[in-house]
């Protein structure tokens, strides 16, 4: 049920897959606890109180429709206040337990000393552009290290796009002159786990013209050692050609092909 995105660094340190997954799971189980209740308890009704031909509590003044249950002492509004009691304490629960993991995919995990790493993002019909902290901007594959905490910027430099990847559970409008932050994170586990480089789709979630659906890139995670040396390659204004050897391709022309 819980995806393996779990970060290592620090216990604090959830992937927001992790998170969203909990949220989606205690929503589903209490969703389902309290509809076999309350089905089960209307069924129970239906059956206890059908028209067996018995006559006998005819007499009792039971409320009629549109009028308020006073609480006399009766037992009918005893349940009732009971039901609204018992439904308020869930509710309000699953507010404040929501609302303070929502806080957290918000704000993020906090980092030491050697901080966060950087990139901007920047989508084009129809791919993705993204910029190193040191100016080096990569197409197509965003090559990250693992167990580091990774914010992205994300933004436009033409129309309203949407980068997501769903494996990460993370999701950001990029939208020309606006500036929407994200993050995540992968454990150095889960990239061992897939074969020394963990590998995410990110597509374009905000339907921007004809080649949208072709708007995909990857987010491609690996050994921490790995990429700090692949980073210290790179520098300004050097594109690097390990996009073609990765076979991940930004065909800009995808667009009139679509379109054509
Ligand atoms: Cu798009």
């Amino acid at each position: 049920m819980i995806d393996p995105v779990i970060l290592q660094q620090g216990s604090d340190w959830r992937a927001q897959a992790e998170v969203f997954d909990e949220i989606f799971f205690v929503f589903l189980a209490l969703g389902t606890l309290v509809g076999t209740i309350v089905v089960a308890y209307t069924l129970w009704n239906v059956y206890k109180y059908r028209d067996d031909g018995d006559r006998s509590d005819e007499k009792f003044d039971a409320p009629t429709v549109g009028e308020l249950p006073t609480g006399q002492g009766g037992p009918k509004a005893k349940k009732l206040f009971l039901s609204f009691g018992l439904s308020a304490i869930v509710v309000i629960s699953l507010v404040v337990y929501a609302y303070g993991l929502l806080l957290y995919v918000e704000d993020g995990p906090s980092v030491q000393d050697d901080g966060d790493i950087e990139i901007l993002v920047e989508g084009q019909q129809y791919g993705w552009v993204y910029e190193y902290p040191n100016g080096h901007t990569e197409r197509g594959e965003l090559i990250v290290p693992a167990d580091q905490r990774i914010d992205i910027n994300v933004t436009s430099q033409d129309v309203w796009h949407n980068f997501g990847s769903s494996e990460l559970r993370i999701k950001s409008d990029a939208i020309p002159g606006e500036y929407n932050e994200n993050w995540f994170s992968v454990s150095s586990e889960e990239v061992e786990a897939q074969g020394g480089e963990a590998t995410y789709t990110v597509e374009c979630f905000e339907l921007c013209g004809p080649g949208h659906s072709a708007m995909k890139g990857q987010i491609t995670v690996i050994p921490e050692d790995e990429w700090e040396e692949w980073y210290a390659d790179t520098g300004e204004d050097s594109e690097s050609e390990s996009i073609e050897s990765a076979g991940v391709t930004f065909d800009a022309s995808a667009a009139s092909g679509v379109s054509a």
